[in-house]
């Protein structure tokens, strides 16, 4: 068994592996976990993040509204699976008015580092950028400086300093849709100040057919796990199709000192839009992971993904599959 350096989690929202199961993920059987209208006003529910808390657990939430317009919201569970999500969005302090400045805010990303909760998501200052604040309740939060100029989607934190250093994955976009991605890791002393800017991967331009999946653009999707094979990274893949854009999770393997160097990455994907509700919805043909919980002592790991834009769902596995099987199935 490899060997998972984060913490114990006894309660992880986990089910076994079913018999006959031969993919990396297998499904939660009452999917979805979070329907469309399980918040006040909400048009949709996906793309979230959920961290252990208190003993339960805790999230911040992309709710879109009956508007269609797009805010993160605190959401609390006992199990990780029944949520409770407030009816509020999450008003944020900032030392100057100008970091405040919202456009809209969504896919969010909690990492907790150190002695705080740090959340990281795509924020609308002048076109999308990446978002950062910070909290020690999930009552109040502390916004700091978006991390890039515009245009950027997908910050993803390393859930502790490397060489003395705070390391950041993100994906340079545009103002649109975005037609292309690689993923890039940078560094910084304080989270404010952002360089070192490393290439880490891109979609797959050669020899397309090995991984036609990630063809499009990739991104990264939870926060890193610390394993003794190194990083395990699960991101997104997309391909275009006649039909637009589809959305799949696939694996990889960085070096735990240079994460930008990346041992393994799938050629296969990990889990793909198969079942209705990752098919039908506001964007059809989408899963986007934006959370796992992990157990150190089983290497239960849980995965939460947003379904078609529309609804949040949960995947299960265990590191020493999911490992193994980007091993397999490297690039
Ligand atoms: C991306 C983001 C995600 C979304 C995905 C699929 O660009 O907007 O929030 O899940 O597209 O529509």
């Amino acid at each position: 068994m490899y060997k998972i350096l984060t913490e114990e989690l006894s309660n992880i929202p986990w089910c076994a592996q079913p018999k006959n199961n031969r993919e990396p993920f297998w499904r939660y059987e009452n999917n979805p976990i979070i329907n469309r209208h399980d918040q006040k006003n909400a048009n949709s529910i996906f793309n979230s993040a959920v961290v252990p808390f208190e003993g339960g657990f805790v999230g911040v939430f992309r709710c879109d509204s009956r508007s269609v317009s797009m805010n993160l919201f605190v959401g609390h569970s006992e199990d990780g699976l029944k949520w409770d999500i407030e009816d509020d969005p999450i008003v944020m302090e900032g030392i100057e008015d100008e970091i405040l400045h919202k456009e809209y805010r969504y896919d969010p990303r909690v990492c907790f580092i150190e002695d705080r909760y740090y959340v990281t998501w795509c924020n609308g200052y002048h076109g999308p950028t990446i978002g950062l604040a910070y909290t020690f309740d999930f009552k109040t939060f502390t916004q700091l400086e978006n991390c890039f100029l515009p245009y950027n989607r997908n910050g993803v934190l390393f859930p502790r300093k490397i060489n003395g250093k705070y390391m950041l994955m993100s994906r340079p976009s545009d103002t649109g849709h975005t037609p292309f991605g690689d993923i890039f890791v940078s560094e910084s002393k304080d989270l404010e100040y952002w360089g070192h800017h490393r290439y880490m991967m891109g979609k797959i331009t050669e020899d397309v057919d090995s991984s036609a999946w990630q063809s499009t653009k990739i991104g990264p999707g939870p926060i890193p796990i610390e394993t003794s094979e190194g990083w395990l990274l699960i991101y997104h893949g997309v391909i275009n199709t006649c039909n637009g854009f589809v959305y799949r999770v696939g694996g990889a393997i960085l070096d735990i000192d240079e994460p930008w160097k990346v041992k393994y990455r799938t050629s296969d994907y990990l889990l793909g839009p198969e079942e209705y509700y990752e098919c039908v919805g506001d964007v059809p043909n989408v899963v986007f992971p934006c959370a796992t919980l992990c157990d150190s002592k089983t290497g239960k790991l849980t995965m939460y993904y947003g379904s078609a834009d529309t609804v949040t769902s949960v995947a299960f596995s265990t590191v020493d599959i999911i490992i193994d099987y980007i091993k397999e199935h490297s690039l």
